[in-house]
């Protein structure tokens, strides 16, 4: 049985890339931090049903002791690093933190393996937001990298250290400079999911607007569902390597924020407000991924339409809080 170890293992990703592994039939390892509300830890492997079927281990992706030794215990074939302090607005608030976690973190990983486990395949989460003030109108492998936050300067370092330990060490490290994709697992922070479950509450006459910041911004909207299996496939390769994921079409803010309302028999217009609050010291205006290189080598493509999800995300928004209210 092959083993899989999985650093942020209780986010959006972690869930549904435990799930595909398992029903791959590996044994999935998650490294899970310290909290005081342990009992709260799990919600989304609970929700996909997978909670009694992952083995979760302590440590901190800022503990390098703590990776060392579960990387010498474990010894799994597979490391999947996504844990980060993944909230861009939060990078502006605690940019330490984020360049601790997001950055240095993976630094730990990679470190951690070439010490005690360098055979391992390791995949690494970077991120559309290095492309940030974006350089080309559609960005691909080969576009300059323009950071516009802290938390995108961390991911750049951490991206630049996994190919650098490729290339130095010859680790088998790859990763997959994911645009964003989003499920109903996603956090409530992020835009997506703060409209579905805005939406839901408006339809259940629990709210009575939708607050939003920069409703022009444009992003290249996936599903999660599809992007974890890149992140597998990546690692099924001879050769490690960095891939785009990305769908190849764009839709702002208020674009899907009208798809979402839509869905629910509602009029955007009638609900959506501006909030200075949530704009940002620094905007990325606009993501556009080119996949090309991850549909030839890996024969991967997305496959949910960012209709289709929004529709997904308002449903289980609705359900949710339906179920809530008893
Ligand atoms: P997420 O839901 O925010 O999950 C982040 C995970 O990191 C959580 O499990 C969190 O644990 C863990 N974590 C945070 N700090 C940690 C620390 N110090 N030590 C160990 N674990 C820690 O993120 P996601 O959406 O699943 O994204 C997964 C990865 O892909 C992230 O690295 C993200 O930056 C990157 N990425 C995401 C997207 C996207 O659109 N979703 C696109 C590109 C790249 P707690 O539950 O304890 O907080
Ligand atoms: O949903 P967001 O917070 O995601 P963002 O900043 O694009 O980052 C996500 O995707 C990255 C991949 O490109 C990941 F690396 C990162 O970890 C994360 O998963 O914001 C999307 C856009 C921004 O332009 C923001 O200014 O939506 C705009 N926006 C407008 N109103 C809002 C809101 N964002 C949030 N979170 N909340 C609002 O009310």
């Amino acid at each position: 049985m092959k083993k899989a170890f999985i650093t942020g293992i209780t986010g959006q990703d972690g869930a549904y890339l435990s799930k595909f592994l398992l029903d791959k039939g590996y044994h999935v390892i998650g490294m899970i931090r310290r909290s005081a509300s342990s009992d709260m830890i799990g919600e989304r492997l609970r929700y996909l049903g997978i909670i009694g079927e992952v083995e979760l281990v302590d440590g901190d992706l800022i503990d390098l002791s703590s990776l060392v030794r579960l990387m010498s215990t474990y010894k799994p074939d597979e490391v999947y690093n996504l844990a980060a302090q993944s909230f861009v607005a939060t990078s502006w608030q605690q940019p330490l933190l984020t360049g601790a976690v997001t950055g240095t973190g993976a630094v730990n990983m990679l470190e951690a393996l070439r010490l005690t486990h360098p055979s391992a395949r390791f995949y690494q989460a970077s991120s559309s937001e290095m492309f940030g003030k974006a350089q080309a109108p559609v960005q691909n492998e080969s576009t300059p990298f323009y950071p516009r936050s802290p938390y995108a300067a961390a991911k750049l370092y951490a991206h630049w250290m996994t190919v650098n330990y490729r290339e130095s060490f010859d680790l088998h490290a790859s990763s997959g400079i994911a645009f964003n994709h989003e499920s109903p697992l996603r956090g409530v922070e992020f835009v997506t999911r703060h409209i579905s479950d805005g939406v839901a509450k408006i339809k259940l006459g629990l709210a009575s607007q939708l607050k939003l910041g920069n409703v022009n911004a444009t992003r290249d909207w996936g599903h999660a569902r599809d992007y974890v299996q890149a992140m597998w496939q990546m690692l099924q390769q001879d050769e490690p390597d960095d891939y785009v994921l990305a769908t190849g079409r764009a839709v702002s803010v208020q674009g899907f924020a009208e798809m979402a309302f839509a869905h629910a028999g509602l009029n955007a217009a009638d609900y959506i407000t501006h909030d200075p609050a949530r704009l940002r010291p620094a905007e990325v205006d606009a993501l556009l991924g080119d996949a090309a290189k991850a549909a030839q080598q890996l024969g991967w493509r997305a496959n949910v339409s960012v209709e289709e999800m929004a529709a997904e995300m308002v449903d289980a928004d609705i359900a949710r809080h339906r179920r809530k209210a008893g």
